[in-house]
């Protein structure tokens, strides 16, 4: 009598367990002897006739008599199940919760399944005109949606949320000649090994950034020893080297980096080593370098301030014209640092319709939107009101990639995941709260606006 108590005891904490630990798809009742255990489950489709009516098919499978009854999320009674498939006629757009509840000797069990509903009826997989507002990458058609990466940030929450997002990955700095090639003849991969591989290992496409730029030099190349022609032969074996590697694993390239100086327009000179040592059609040579070695790689032209100066765009598209004249150039990278309040959309489409009527792709490259840009600022977090702002901008951007021709899209990246990881914290030394997650990884009204830009 003591030991069937104690077994009464324990099934009842089965059951207790069992049903708090489930998720709400799924309630699980077992009976006292354990027997007559049944799933309810059902599956369904779109019927051919009418893109409004979706099938059910009751998959419940168990031994002995069960009763299965439907609640069709429309807050009707519940309805019996009736042989063979359901008809559901789904009218209005919106979300329905369609349940399935399966009653036996052993107690009941529940399926449910989520169906979403636009106007142009039940949306496949869910995933309505073509948009699947679950992910920034699922919300992205014909284009890749992009982060940047470092080797020690692949793992616990990045790698996560850079999973769940994202399908095109930048090293921040770590594919940069500084890091890569320390010293003459000494390449050290390690950094760039492993972010490669982890793209590979994932299947997210890499964007190499970037071969050349003045900003990355390392000392030595800076002081180079040898003649002009010595350090073009340098440029180019270091160019073959890099590419070659990664032959295959990275999907593009940007060959030249802010080759345009500020002010002038002119290609830099003082500050750029390549341009002293190479002459003036360094681009074209370093581009031409890149191509012979790997034909099937994307190259790309990437520059900042091509939205908010129209001198800087003219000069930039000139500096694609001649590249695109000797069939070097796939692509243009817009950096696309700004603000809240500006630049103004006609000038962000500008650099875009320059880019699509020379028929290269486009990318959006290195995206964040300052919410704090105002000088001597005493702001020091993120008011609803300038989220909200950020938000409309970032959607913004959006809808003017979306909006770009297919053969002309190719991918919209962010400068950095969370917040407090922006390069723009230590660069202005203010707070500032330029990007798509807060730092607690949480997803901010800027997330939305991209998604929402997307559709
Ligand atoms: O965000 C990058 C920062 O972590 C690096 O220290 C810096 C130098 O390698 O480069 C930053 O990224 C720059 C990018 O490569 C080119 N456009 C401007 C970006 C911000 O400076």
């Amino acid at each position: 009598m003591k030991n069937f108590r104690i077994y009464k005891l324990l099934v009842f904490l089965i059951i207790l367990v069992i049903s708090s630990c489930g998720s709400d798809d799924e309630v699980i009742y077992v009976s006292p002897s354990g027997t007559q255990l049944v799933q309810a489950s059902f599956t369904y489709s779109i019927s051919a006739t009418d893109p409004n009516v979706i099938l059910l098919n009751n998959t419940t499978q168990g031994s002995g008599e069960f009763k299965s009854e439907w609640n069709f999320g429309m807050g009707d009674e519940l309805v019996l199940d009736q042989p063979g498939l359901e008809e559901l006629r789904l009218n209005g757009a919106g979300s329905y919760t369609i349940k399935l509840y399966v009653t036996n000797a052993a107690g009941f069990t529940e399926a449910s399944e989520t169906v979403r509903v636009d106007e142009d009826g039940v949306c496949p997989s869910n995933i309505c005109g073509g948009i699947d507002p679950s992910s920034l990458k699922g919300a992205a058609v014909g284009f890749s949606v992009g982060t940047i990466v470092r080797d020690n940030r692949l793992t616990g929450m990045h790698d996560e949320v850079i999973r769940r997002d994202f399908n095109n990955i930048t090293s921040e700095y770590q594919m940069k000649m500084d890091v890569m090639y320390p010293s003459q003849g000494t390449y050290d991969f390690g950094p760039a090994d492993a972010i490669v591989d982890y793209g590979v290992a994932n299947g997210i496409d890499v964007h190499g950034h970037a071969l050349i730029w003045h900003n990355s030099t390392p000392d030595w190349v800076e002081n180079f020893a040898g003649t002009d022609a010595e350090f073009e032969d340098m440029i180019r074996d270091y160019i073959r080297t890099v590419l070659e590697r990664y032959k295959g694993k990275v999907r593009s390239w940007d060959v030249v980096n802010e080759a345009i100086a500020d002010g002038s327009n002119e290609l830099r000179f003082d500050d750029s080593v390549f341009r002293r040592r190479m002459g003036a059609d360094y681009i074209e040579k370093c581009f031409q370098m890149a191509r012979d070695v790997d034909p099937d790689v994307l190259l790309f032209y990437n520059d900042y301030n091509m939205a908010s100066d129209s001198g800087k765009r003219a000069a930039m598209f000139a500096i694609a014209d001649r590249l695109k004249a000797l069939n070097l150039i796939d692509g243009i990278g817009a950096q696309l640092h700004i603000s809240y309040n500006g630049p103004a959309r006609s000038e962000i489409q500008a650099v875009v319709d320059g880019t699509v009527s020379r028929n290269l792709l486009m990318h959006f490259a290195e995206l964040d939107i300052r919410t704090n840009p105002e000088e001597n600022s005493s702001v020091t977090a993120l008011s609803s009101e300038r989220a909200l702002l950020q938000k409309d901008k970032y959607k913004e951007l959006a809808e003017i990639y979306t909006d770009i021709p297919t053969a002309n899209k190719f991918a919209f990246t962010v400068w950095g995941l969370k917040d407090n990881e922006s390069w723009l914290l230590d660069f202005w030394g203010v707070p500032d709260f330029p990007l798509l997650f807060d730092s607690n990884f949480d997803p901010k009204p800027a997330y939305q606006g991209v998604i929402e830009g997307f559709q």
